[in-house]
Order: structure tokens, then C-alpha cells, then sequence
């Protein structure tokens, strides 16, 4: 069975309880009157969000959902204070984002072993040693201990990107991204069909996948303003790839890839620097031109040029190769 990739969970956390003081007299032979002294309790344990990188997905906290550390523990005799509660830790993958039902953000836990305390353990009570008075030397009350504070989350992965798709508007991006995962990005013959960004999860196998970002479309003085201007790369910025999506169909791929090439150059030299692949699309529409169209990238291009349809189907095959080279880049990181 494909396990299902849990990307969003609700969850009720509790801090633990704090341990009762304890109302206990000082005994000894001999001694007939001993003072109070009862220790203090415990303090509750607090509930925290770790980001870890070896979690990969929220599955293993969806059939929990009601969290709550460890209460404190009461106190003794002898002034003994009760042991406090151990935290409870709960790990996420980097880049879960931390929010309140009501949507505002509390925490984004973005980098490696970020973390959050998403709940405090309530204090413990006092033992009754602390209320010895010159009117009550005898004190037989101590206090309660405080409860934990409770808060309902939500926890949700903010996916960050794989592979970028990188183009002119209307290569055929977005219909890419709907034929290779279940992302629905609106798909159209006119340019600038995408106006945001839109993600999609490849499923690999049962442990991998890659999640493919679909952008708008680049046009030539994109990094001027033109077009949709190209302040949407950022949303590729931590992608290990790119594709870069030429139409068979135009009259200078080769330039095209050089022009797509320099805009990104103009946004960020780490981009332009990332591995990639050029893929012709739309081969269906002129299945004669790929001998045409191969003959205009230069030789050290050759072996990152792949010829595919998503119509057809025809090509998406051979990509495989470069999803599962993609995995080996991330995870070599
Ligand atoms: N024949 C054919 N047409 C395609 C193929 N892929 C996309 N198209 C068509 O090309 C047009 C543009 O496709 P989109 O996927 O919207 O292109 P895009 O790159 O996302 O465009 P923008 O969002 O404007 O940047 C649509 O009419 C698609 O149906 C293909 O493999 N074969
Ligand atoms: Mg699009």
C-alpha cells in the first residue's frame, strides 16, 4: 500500500500538570515538635516541536493528535521537592509551519533543529514548609500544583520545491505539472496562465518522491519588469533543479534557453548555477522537428535535452532518471 504523505495535522497539546507541595511535619525521636516541612512539587512538563531531519512527513502524529507531557510530581517530607515532568518532544520535518486554528502563525520552523514551545508545564505547588507563620507554625495546607497550558494546533508542511519549471509563458509548464502529479494548475493556450506559483508531489515509489514547482512565464526583460517581472523565482530559490521548458514549436530554441538562462542570472547567480535540464515539449505537435530542434543546442548540452509530450505521454519515461538524480542531490546535500 502507498502510505498516504500527511503534509497537515490538528493537534491538542497539553503541558503537564504540576505535582501537588506536600504538607508533611518534621519527625524525629525525641524531637516532639518538628516544623512543616513539606516539600515543593514538581513542574510540568512543556511540549515542544523540533524540526528534524529525519522526519519526513506529520503521518506518525495524525492517529496521536492529543499530546500532553508529563505532570510534576508531588512533593515530599523532609523538604523533598517532587521531580519535575520531562518534556515531551514531538518531531517534524524542517519546514513545518506552526498555527493557530484561526490561521495566525506561531512558528515557522524552517531551519534544521529549529524548535518551539508550544506549551509550558504549570508550576508546582508549594509545600507547606513555606507557610510557617509566628501565628501557624503548624501549617497543614500546601498548594495545588498549576495545570499546564493547553493550546489546539495545527501543524502543516510548507512544501519546498525539487525541481523548478522554468519558461516561457505557454511552453507548457503547468500541463507538465498536472500530467506528472495531482497539483491542478490552470492550463491555457493564451501567456501567463499562471499568475502563482502552484506545487506538485511526484511520487517516486513508496519512500520518494519530488515536489515540482510550477512558475509563471519568464519573458525576455522579465528582470526589468516586463511580463510578471520574475520576483516569483524566489519560490525556486531552494530547489536542487531546474526544467527548463522550450516549446518543439519555436524558431530559436537554443536562444531561448540562452535568454531564460540570463534572466535567471539577473535574479540570483546561485539559481542560474543549479542543475538542470532543457526539455522540448509538445513533441506531438511536431514529432518531425526533434532532429531539427537537437541539432541547435551545442554539444555539452546534448545529454540535458529531453524530448517530451505531455499530451502523449511520450518522453516523461526517460525523466525518471533525473527525478531519482534529483533525490541524490537533495539527499547528498
Ligand atoms: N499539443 C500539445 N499541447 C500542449 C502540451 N503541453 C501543453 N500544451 C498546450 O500548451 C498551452 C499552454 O500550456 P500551459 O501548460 O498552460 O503552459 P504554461 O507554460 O504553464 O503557460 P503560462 O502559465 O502562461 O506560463 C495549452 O493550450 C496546452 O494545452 C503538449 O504536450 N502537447
Ligand atoms: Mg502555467
Amino acid at each position: 500500500m502507498i502510505e498516504k504523505f500527511i503534509d497537515r495535522v490538528e493537534i491538542s497539546a497539553q503541558g503537564g500538570h504540576g505535582g501537588a507541595g506536600a504538607v508533611s511535619f518534621h519527625r524525629e525521636k525525641y524531637v516532639e515538635y518538628g516544623g512543616p516541612d513539606g516539600g515543593d512539587g514538581g513542574k510540568g512538563g512543556n511540549i515542544i516541536i523540533k524540526a528534524d531531519r529525519r522526519t519526513a512527513a506529520l503521518g506518525h502524529i495524525a492517529p496521536v493528535r492529543i499530546f500532553k507531557a508529563e505532570n510534576g510530581h508531588p512533593g515530599g517530607s523532609r523538604n523533598c521537592h517532587g521531580a519535575n515532568g520531562n518534556d515531551l518532544i514531538i518531531n517534524v520535518p524542517a519546514g513545518t509551519v506552526i498555527h493557530t486554528p484561526e490561521g495566525s502563525i506561531l512558528a515557522d520552523l524552517n531551519e534544521d533543529s529549529g524548535e518551539y514551545m508550544c506549551v509550558r508545564g504549570g508550576r508546582g505547588g508549594k509545600g507547606n514548609a513555606h507557610f510557617a507563620t509566628s501565628r501557624n507554625q503548624t501549617p497543614k495546607f500546601s498548594q495545588k500544583g498549576m495545570e499546564g497550558d493547553k493550546a489546539d494546533l495545527i501543524l502543516e508542511i510548507k512544501l519546498i520545491a525539487d525541481i523548478g519549471l522554468v519558461g516561457l509563458p505557454n511552453a507548457g509548464k503547468s500541463t507538465l505539472l498536472s500530467r506528472l502529479t495531482k497539483a491542478r494548475p490552470k492550463i491555457a493556450d493564451y501567456p501567463f496562465t499562471t499568475l502563482t506559483p502552484h506545487l506538485g508531489v511526484l511520487k517516486l515509489d513508496i519512500s520518494s518522491q519530488v515536489i515540482i514547482a510550477d512558475i509563471p512565464g519568464i519573458i525576455e526583460g522579465a528582470h526589468r519588469g516586463a511580463g510578471l517581472g520574475i520576483e516569483f523565482l524566489r519560490h525556486i530559490e531552494r530547489t536542487f533543479f531546474l526544467f527548463f521548458c522550450i516549446d518543439i514549436m519555436s524558431e530559436d530554441p537554443e536562444k531561448i534557453y540562452l535568454m531564460l538562462r540570463s534572466e535567471l542570472e539577473q535574479w540570483s547567480s546561485r539559481l542560474a548555477a543549479k542543475p538542470f535540464a532543457v526539455l522540448i515539449t509538445k513533441t506531438d505537435s511536431a514529432p518531425d522537428s526533434v532532429n531539427t530542434v537537437r541539432a541547435c543546442f551545442p554539444p555539452g548540452l546534448q545529454d540535458k535535452l529531453f524530448f517530451i509530450s505531455s499530451s502523449s505521454g511520450a518522453g516523461l519515461e526517460e525523466l525518471k532518471k533525473v527525478f531519482y538524480h534529483v533525490l541524490e542531490l537533495k539527499t547528498g546535500q
